[in-house]
Formats: C-alpha cells, structure tokens, sequence
C-alpha cells in the first residue's frame, strides 16, 4: 500500500503584536503602529503594521530609522502578558485539531494533521476552519500555510500575507522549489548565501544541479540537508514536546575579526535578542555562557550562573564582556560568537526571588 502523503500546516499571525494594539486600540486601526523602543531612545522595532510596512519599516531596525521612514507612525511599547494570553489561545485552538501542535514562537506553530483529514484538500479546509476560529475568538488574522513537510508549509504560509492561505502540493513542488531564491531556504542564513551567490548560485534549480555531493563539499552536513530540501525531501516530524531547555543566539561572522571592542558590539546585539525572547516567553534562565568559535573552529564556552537569573541584555554584558577579555588575546581571529541562557524558570518567579534575595549577597558563582 501507498503510504499516505503527510499533512503538514503551519500557521503564523499577521504583524502579530501590532494587530494586538490594533484591536485593543480601534483608533489606531487602518493606521501606521509600531510596536517596540521609542525612536528618541536607542529602541528597534519589535513589529509594525501593515500600513507602516508600506513605509518600509520592518522587524528589527532601529526605531530611529522608522520614524524617519515614517514619521506620522503609532510608537507603542510591547505587552508581552497580553501577547502571551493571546498565544495561549491560540495554541488551544490549534490542540482541538491535532495533539501534534510544535509551538515556532507565541504566534506560529506546525500542526500535523496526517491523522485528522483525508487529503491536502481537507487540509486546506481545516486551515481556513482554524483561521476562522482565531478571527472568531481572537478578532485577530494568521496565515496558514498547507502541503505535505514543514519546509513547504512554512514558506506557504509566508506567500499570501495578510490573512493568507496558501497550498503547495507535491505535484507544485519542483518547479515551486526550482525558482526559489536561496535565501528562502532553511538554514540559508546571510553569511551562506552571500557565499553561494559569489559561486553563481541563486536558486533552488542551482542548488539542486550542484548535487548532494556539491553541496556536502561546500557546506558540509548541512549542504547534504540543502540538497534534499532542494529536491521537496524534509521528512523532519513535527515534534509536540519541545521543552525549551535554554534561549541563545549565535552569528558566525562574515569574516574572521580580532578585535575586541568589534566583538563586544555583537555581543551586545545578541544579547538583546536572547533578552527579547526571553521576554517573550516570560522566562528567565540561572546560567549564562559565551560561546566562542576560533578562525580554526576550536570551540569555547564560558558559563557564569547566578541565583537571582538573567533575563535583560544589560546584565548579561559585564559579564559577558569580562569572560571575553580572559578569551581573547588579539593573536587569535574569532569565527563565531553565540549567547545562551540556560535553567530556565518562569519570570514571575524571577520577581517573587528579586523581592526576597538582596543581589549583592549573590555575587555569582563562576563555573569555568
Ligand atoms: N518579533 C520581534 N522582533 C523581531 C521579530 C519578531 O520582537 N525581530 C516579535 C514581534 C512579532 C512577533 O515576534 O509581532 C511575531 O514575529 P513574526 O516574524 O511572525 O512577525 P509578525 O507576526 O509581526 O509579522 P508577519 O505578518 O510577517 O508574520
Ligand atoms: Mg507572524
């Protein structure tokens, strides 16, 4: 018997925060909103809206440069416990469907849904049925991406912005997958792409005409991965129980650098984005590493543990800055730097310790 063709949806909220204020602020709807730092401080942008994405603001830029781009925007701080609640909702909406629901961030999941429909076809159905349920019980719009692996599903869902649903079908797939630029491939990061464009490469048809063993030689295992998202392979499940054991973000460098104060600023970038994740999921973790790859791929890491926990990026930087110069000596060229927060607890929690434990008291025990 044929086995049955997987199910895959993945479905992801429209400007998520910004659609929050939108609806909790119905003055502000149909207008520019950016939710995230204020442009006078050194803020970034969390989210804006789809009217101040017609400005060209976007995630992640500073907020400085939006209000310059759009200068008649809404500037509104986050509210996390609201987004939170939110998600929540929706997560339950998704659990009414399928048990198999992996959680991306607060505002996308993948849900297999293999075991509940016949066919890719009731799986749209199921999409716009959940789609409808979010509008009903949320008043907010996601976009749901359907076919039949969680690569294809997630770029889906991206196609048809807002309020979108989109399928791709094994049959759509190659020729979808041929013109696809390689930026849009999973794990093609800045750094990858920049290197596959030098070598002519541009497109999933590039990627799959260098072959697996191209592909292997040039990226090593994650080329050989490339080369079968490349062909429409991602046989990857959908994993229901992630427990997120730590947060970190690491950047490899676009070239090798040696020096130090070059090094902090990039420190610094990451841990505001560990920061804001960890903000997000109302978490904070008791142990905080550098990690640090060398020009030769040597690879150190450096943890530092704390009763009291980190969560903002701020706490995280003397630390981390000090770690660097016992490190770093300028003779070696660095690769990679990443941040991670480990032992996790709940930021509640975190409160409850900051009311009862003087900090001075717990200086921080190093554990090298
Ligand atoms: N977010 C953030 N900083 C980033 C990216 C995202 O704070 N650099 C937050 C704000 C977003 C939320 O995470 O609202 C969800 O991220 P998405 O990437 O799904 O972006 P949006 O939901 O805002 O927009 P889209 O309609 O493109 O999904
Ligand atoms: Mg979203």
């Amino acid at each position: 018997m044929q086995e049955q063709t997987r199910a895959i949806l993945h479905i992801d909220l429209d400007a998520f925060y910004a659609s929050v204020e939108q609806r909790d602020h119905p003055e502000y709807q149909g207008k520019p909103v950016i939710v995230g730092g204020s442009p006078d401080r050194r803020g970034v942008v969390a989210t804006a809206s789809y009217e101040a994405r017609q400005f060209g603001v976007h995630s992640a830029m500073p907020s400085r440069t939006a209000h310059r781009l759009c200068p008649s925007a809404i500037f509104l701080p986050a509210r996390f416990e609201v987004y939170r609640a939110v998600s929540q909702q929706i997560m339950a909406i998704f659990h009414q469907h399928t048990l198999l629901v992996e959680p991306l961030s607060l505002d996308e999941a993948y849900l297999e849904v293999t075991a509940t429909v016949r066919d890719l076809d009731e799986a749209v159905q199921l999409a716009r049925e959940i789609k409808r349920q979010i509008r009903e019980q949320t008043e907010l719009t996601a976009s749901a991406g359907v076919s039949y692996c969680k690569f294809l599903a997630k770029i889906a869902s991206d196609r048809n912005k807002p309020d979108g649903l989109t399928i791709i079908t094994p049959q759509e797939a190659p020729a979808f997958l041929e013109t696809l630029p390689i930026e849009k491939f999973l794990g093609v990061g800045k750094v990858t792409a920049a290197r596959l464009r030098t070598l002519g490469i541009q497109t999933g048809a590039d990627l799959k005409r260098l072959g697996e063993k191209g592909l292997r030689e040039l990226l090593g295992k994650h080329g050989a991965q490339l080369y079968h998202y490349a062909c429409g392979e991602d046989n990857r499940s959908v994993e229901p129980v992630h427990v997120r054991k730590s947060v970190g973000k690491e950047v490899t460098l676009e070239r090798d650098i040696r020096e130090r104060g070059e090094m902090e600023r990039i420190l610094e970038k990451l841990a505001s984005q560990v920061e804001r994740r960890l903000v997000e999921l109302g978490l904070a973790g008791k142990t905080l590493t550098l990690k640090v790859r060398w020009s030769n791929f040597d690879l150190v890491t450096r943890a530092v543990s704390r009763i009291q926990g980190f969560q903002q990026a701020e706490e995280m930087l003397p630390i981390l800055h000090m770690q660097l110069s016992r490190l770093v000596d300028g003779k070696q060229a660095v690769r990679l730097l990443g941040v991670i927060v480990s032992n996790l607890f709940s930021q509640e929690a975190m409160l409850r310790e900051r009311r009862t434990i003087t900090p001075s008291l717990w200086p921080g025990e190093i554990d090298q």
